[in-house]
Protein backbone atom coordinates (compact mmCIF):
# COMPACT_ATOMS: atom_id res chain seq x y z
CA UNK A 1 0.00 0.00 0.00
CA UNK A 2 1.01 3.29 -0.99
CA UNK A 3 2.17 6.42 1.27
CA UNK A 4 -0.66 9.00 2.39
CA UNK A 5 0.04 12.01 0.18
CA UNK A 6 -0.23 15.15 2.81
CA UNK A 7 0.29 17.17 0.19
CA UNK A 8 -3.62 16.80 -1.57
CA UNK A 9 -6.33 17.21 -0.51
CA UNK A 10 -10.24 15.76 -1.78
CA UNK A 11 -12.99 17.86 -1.23
CA UNK A 12 -16.33 16.41 -1.64
CA UNK A 13 -19.63 17.72 -1.44
CA UNK A 14 -22.60 15.69 0.20
CA UNK A 15 -26.21 15.33 -1.47
CA UNK A 16 -25.84 14.02 -4.71
CA UNK A 17 -22.05 13.67 -4.40
CA UNK A 18 -21.28 11.18 -1.83
CA UNK A 19 -24.74 10.32 -0.85
CA UNK A 20 -28.50 10.58 -2.96
CA UNK A 21 -30.07 14.12 -2.09
CA UNK A 22 -30.78 13.79 2.15
CA UNK A 23 -29.91 10.13 2.28
CA UNK A 24 -27.50 8.31 4.43
CA UNK A 25 -24.26 7.46 3.02
CA UNK A 26 -24.39 3.46 1.78
CA UNK A 27 -21.77 1.62 3.84
CA UNK A 28 -19.67 0.94 0.45
CA UNK A 29 -18.49 4.64 -0.21
CA UNK A 30 -18.52 4.82 3.73
CA UNK A 31 -15.98 2.52 3.24
CA UNK A 32 -14.16 3.27 -0.06
CA UNK A 33 -13.77 7.20 1.87
CA UNK A 34 -11.71 5.58 4.73
CA UNK A 35 -9.67 3.88 1.87
CA UNK A 36 -9.26 6.96 0.27
CA UNK A 37 -7.59 8.86 2.88
CA UNK A 38 -4.72 5.90 3.21
CA UNK A 39 -3.67 7.92 -0.03
CA UNK A 40 -5.03 11.93 0.48
CA UNK A 41 -6.34 13.90 3.41
CA UNK A 42 -9.95 13.71 2.83
CA UNK A 43 -12.74 16.39 3.47
CA UNK A 44 -16.40 17.16 3.29
CA UNK A 45 -18.00 20.49 2.37
CA UNK A 46 -21.49 20.57 2.62
CA UNK A 47 -24.48 23.41 2.09
CA UNK A 48 -26.22 21.44 5.14
CA UNK A 49 -25.70 22.35 8.79
CA UNK A 50 -24.07 19.64 11.07
CA UNK A 51 -26.77 17.82 12.04
CA UNK A 52 -27.58 17.17 8.68
CA UNK A 53 -24.47 16.18 7.83
CA UNK A 54 -24.40 13.79 10.50
CA UNK A 55 -27.42 12.33 10.02
CA UNK A 56 -26.33 11.11 6.29
CA UNK A 57 -22.35 10.77 6.99
CA UNK A 58 -22.98 9.25 10.27
CA UNK A 59 -22.51 11.10 14.14
CA UNK A 60 -18.69 10.01 14.28
CA UNK A 61 -18.38 11.73 11.07
CA UNK A 62 -15.91 14.93 12.34
CA UNK A 63 -13.78 12.18 13.48
CA UNK A 64 -13.69 10.00 10.50
CA UNK A 65 -12.82 12.82 8.37
CA UNK A 66 -9.51 15.38 8.03
CA UNK A 67 -11.73 18.32 7.75
CA UNK A 68 -15.85 18.65 8.15
CA UNK A 69 -16.97 21.86 6.67
CA UNK A 70 -20.44 22.16 7.41
CA UNK A 71 -22.67 25.34 5.92
CA UNK A 72 -20.21 25.53 3.10
CA UNK A 73 -16.99 25.92 6.09
CA UNK A 74 -19.10 28.26 7.88
CA UNK A 75 -18.90 26.01 10.85
CA UNK A 76 -15.13 24.12 10.83
CA UNK A 77 -13.93 20.80 12.16
CA UNK A 78 -10.23 19.66 11.65
CA UNK A 79 -8.81 16.52 12.41
CA UNK A 80 -11.84 15.77 14.78
CA UNK A 81 -11.61 19.08 16.53
CA UNK A 82 -13.73 22.18 16.01
CA UNK A 83 -11.96 25.05 14.43
CA UNK A 84 -14.17 27.85 13.67
CA UNK A 85 -17.82 29.55 13.41
CA UNK A 86 -19.12 32.27 11.60
CA UNK A 87 -22.56 33.95 12.92
CA UNK A 88 -24.99 35.71 10.25
CA UNK A 89 -26.94 38.15 12.20
CA UNK A 90 -23.48 39.65 13.45
CA UNK A 91 -22.43 39.88 9.73
CA UNK A 92 -25.89 41.02 8.25
CA UNK A 93 -26.78 42.90 11.30
CA UNK A 94 -30.63 43.07 12.46
CA UNK A 95 -32.17 45.12 10.45
CA UNK A 96 -31.64 43.74 6.96
CA UNK A 97 -32.09 40.22 8.79
CA UNK A 98 -35.72 40.93 9.72
CA UNK A 99 -36.32 43.18 6.21
CA UNK A 100 -35.28 39.94 4.51
CA UNK A 101 -36.82 37.52 6.57
CA UNK A 102 -40.28 39.12 6.35
CA UNK A 103 -40.44 39.59 2.75
CA UNK A 104 -39.70 36.33 2.74
CA UNK A 105 -42.36 35.14 4.90
CA UNK A 106 -44.71 37.75 2.68
CA UNK A 107 -43.62 36.21 -0.72
CA UNK A 108 -44.59 32.59 0.54
CA UNK A 109 -47.60 33.90 1.98
CA UNK A 110 -49.20 34.60 -1.40
CA UNK A 111 -47.66 30.77 -3.44
CA UNK A 112 -50.26 28.88 -3.78
CA UNK A 113 -48.89 25.02 -3.55
CA UNK A 114 -50.22 21.52 -3.73
CA UNK A 115 -48.59 21.17 -0.20
CA UNK A 116 -47.62 23.46 2.34
CA UNK A 117 -45.86 22.12 5.93
CA UNK A 118 -43.87 23.43 8.58
CA UNK A 119 -40.29 25.57 9.11
CA UNK A 120 -40.55 27.63 5.78
CA UNK A 121 -37.50 29.36 6.69
CA UNK A 122 -34.53 27.37 8.80
CA UNK A 123 -31.99 30.20 10.52
CA UNK A 124 -28.58 28.68 10.44
CA UNK A 125 -24.69 29.87 12.16
CA UNK A 126 -23.72 31.52 8.61
CA UNK A 127 -26.87 31.19 6.52
CA UNK A 128 -30.34 30.88 5.91
CA UNK A 129 -32.71 28.46 4.35
CA UNK A 130 -35.67 29.30 2.76
CA UNK A 131 -38.12 26.60 1.52
CA UNK A 132 -41.37 27.72 0.20
CA UNK A 133 -42.91 24.04 0.60
CA UNK A 134 -41.69 24.20 4.75
CA UNK A 135 -38.27 21.67 5.56
CA UNK A 136 -40.58 19.96 7.80
CA UNK A 137 -42.10 18.13 4.90
CA UNK A 138 -42.07 14.49 4.33
CA UNK A 139 -39.68 12.46 1.89
CA UNK A 140 -42.63 11.81 -0.26
CA UNK A 141 -43.72 15.63 -0.50
CA UNK A 142 -40.26 16.51 -0.92
CA UNK A 143 -40.17 14.46 -4.14
CA UNK A 144 -43.33 15.82 -5.09
CA UNK A 145 -42.68 19.64 -4.59
CA UNK A 146 -38.99 18.70 -6.62
CA UNK A 147 -41.19 17.70 -9.25
CA UNK A 148 -43.33 20.51 -9.45
CA UNK A 149 -40.39 22.89 -9.15
CA UNK A 150 -38.26 21.55 -12.20
CA UNK A 151 -41.46 22.66 -14.01
CA UNK A 152 -42.58 25.68 -12.59
CA UNK A 153 -39.25 26.85 -11.47
CA UNK A 154 -40.73 28.23 -7.86
CA UNK A 155 -37.52 28.64 -6.43
CA UNK A 156 -35.76 29.88 -9.09
CA UNK A 157 -38.58 32.59 -9.64
CA UNK A 158 -38.08 33.32 -5.88
CA UNK A 159 -34.91 33.45 -6.26
CA UNK A 160 -35.09 36.34 -9.07
CA UNK A 161 -37.42 38.21 -7.45
CA UNK A 162 -34.87 37.97 -3.93
CA UNK A 163 -31.97 39.34 -6.12
CA UNK A 164 -33.83 42.56 -7.90
CA UNK A 165 -35.51 43.63 -4.24
CA UNK A 166 -31.48 42.96 -2.43
CA UNK A 167 -29.74 43.97 -5.12
CA UNK A 168 -26.35 45.80 -3.65
CA UNK A 169 -27.23 44.30 -0.02
CA UNK A 170 -24.57 41.88 -0.09
CA UNK A 171 -26.23 38.80 -0.11
CA UNK A 172 -25.94 35.22 -2.59
CA UNK A 173 -28.38 32.68 -3.29
CA UNK A 174 -27.90 29.20 -4.07
CA UNK A 175 -30.51 26.45 -5.24
CA UNK A 176 -28.60 23.69 -4.00
CA UNK A 177 -31.47 20.52 -2.80
CA UNK A 178 -34.50 19.70 -3.85
CA UNK A 179 -36.93 21.43 -1.56
CA UNK A 180 -35.24 24.77 -0.64
CA UNK A 181 -32.75 27.37 -1.57
CA UNK A 182 -29.52 29.07 0.46
CA UNK A 183 -29.04 32.61 1.46
CA UNK A 184 -25.39 34.03 3.05
CA UNK A 185 -23.59 37.13 2.94
CA UNK A 186 -21.15 37.65 -0.28
CA UNK A 187 -18.43 35.15 -0.22
CA UNK A 188 -19.96 32.52 2.33
CA UNK A 189 -19.93 30.01 -0.47
CA UNK A 190 -18.11 26.58 -0.33
CA UNK A 191 -15.13 28.66 -1.16
CA UNK A 192 -14.91 29.63 2.26
CA UNK A 193 -13.74 26.37 3.13
CA UNK A 194 -10.44 27.33 1.12
CA UNK A 195 -9.53 30.36 3.05
CA UNK A 196 -9.67 27.91 5.90
CA UNK A 197 -7.69 24.87 4.62
CA UNK A 198 -5.27 27.67 2.58
CA UNK A 199 -3.52 27.91 5.95
CA UNK A 200 -2.32 24.25 5.64
CA UNK A 201 -0.73 24.74 2.11
CA UNK A 202 -1.95 21.73 0.03
CA UNK A 203 -0.26 21.85 -3.19
CA UNK A 204 -3.55 20.17 -5.37
CA UNK A 205 -6.78 20.75 -3.85
CA UNK A 206 -9.55 18.40 -5.90
CA UNK A 207 -13.48 19.24 -5.48
CA UNK A 208 -15.97 17.01 -6.61
CA UNK A 209 -19.44 17.75 -6.87
CA UNK A 210 -23.02 17.23 -8.81
CA UNK A 211 -24.14 21.25 -8.67
CA UNK A 212 -21.33 22.93 -10.81
CA UNK A 213 -22.91 24.28 -13.16
CA UNK A 214 -23.84 28.65 -12.55
CA UNK A 215 -26.35 29.57 -9.55
CA UNK A 216 -25.65 25.70 -8.60
CA UNK A 217 -24.19 25.55 -4.96
CA UNK A 218 -20.86 23.46 -5.88
CA UNK A 219 -20.17 26.19 -9.29
CA UNK A 220 -18.05 28.62 -7.50
CA UNK A 221 -15.58 26.11 -5.27
CA UNK A 222 -15.65 23.91 -8.93
CA UNK A 223 -14.65 26.64 -11.21
CA UNK A 224 -11.75 28.39 -8.46
CA UNK A 225 -8.55 28.66 -9.44
CA UNK A 226 -7.36 26.81 -6.06
CA UNK A 227 -8.91 23.77 -6.94
CA UNK A 228 -9.26 21.33 -9.63
CA UNK A 229 -12.90 20.80 -10.20
CA UNK A 230 -15.12 17.51 -10.95
CA UNK A 231 -18.02 17.03 -12.09
CA UNK A 232 -20.17 14.60 -10.79
CA UNK A 233 -23.71 12.82 -11.51
CA UNK A 234 -24.29 10.31 -8.25
CA UNK A 235 -21.98 8.96 -5.97
CA UNK A 236 -21.55 5.66 -8.05
CA UNK A 237 -19.31 8.32 -10.32
CA UNK A 238 -17.53 9.84 -7.42
CA UNK A 239 -16.35 6.52 -5.80
CA UNK A 240 -15.42 5.92 -9.72
CA UNK A 241 -13.60 8.45 -10.32
CA UNK A 242 -11.66 8.40 -7.10
CA UNK A 243 -10.47 4.79 -8.31
CA UNK A 244 -9.12 5.70 -11.06
CA UNK A 245 -7.63 9.23 -10.31
CA UNK A 246 -5.60 7.34 -6.43
CA UNK A 247 -5.61 3.89 -6.78
CA UNK A 248 -4.79 2.86 -10.78
O1 LIG B 1 -26.52 20.21 0.33
C1 LIG B 1 -27.46 20.72 -0.54
C2 LIG B 1 -28.65 21.32 0.18
O2 LIG B 1 -29.28 20.35 0.98
C3 LIG B 1 -30.47 20.76 1.55
O3 LIG B 1 -31.38 21.13 0.53
P1 LIG B 1 -32.88 20.56 0.39
O4 LIG B 1 -33.39 20.27 1.75
O5 LIG B 1 -33.59 21.67 -0.33
O6 LIG B 1 -32.80 19.33 -0.47
C4 LIG B 1 -30.28 21.96 2.44
O7 LIG B 1 -29.64 21.57 3.61
C5 LIG B 1 -29.49 23.04 1.72
O8 LIG B 1 -29.09 24.03 2.65
C6 LIG B 1 -28.27 22.49 1.05
O9 LIG B 1 -27.64 23.50 0.30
Amino acid sequence: MGEVDKSTLCLFDVDGTLTAARQRVTPDMDQFLQKLRTRVRVGVVGGSDLSKIKEQLGEDVIKKMDYVFAENGLEAFKGGEFLSVQSIQAHMGEELLQEFINFCLNYMAKIKLPKKRGTFIEFRNGMLNVSPIGRSCSQEERKEFYELDQKEKIREKFVSVLKKEFKGRGLTFSIGGQISFDVFPDGWDKRFCLGIVEKDTYSTIHFFGDKTKPGGNDYEIYSDPRTIGHEVSCPEETQRLCQQLFFS
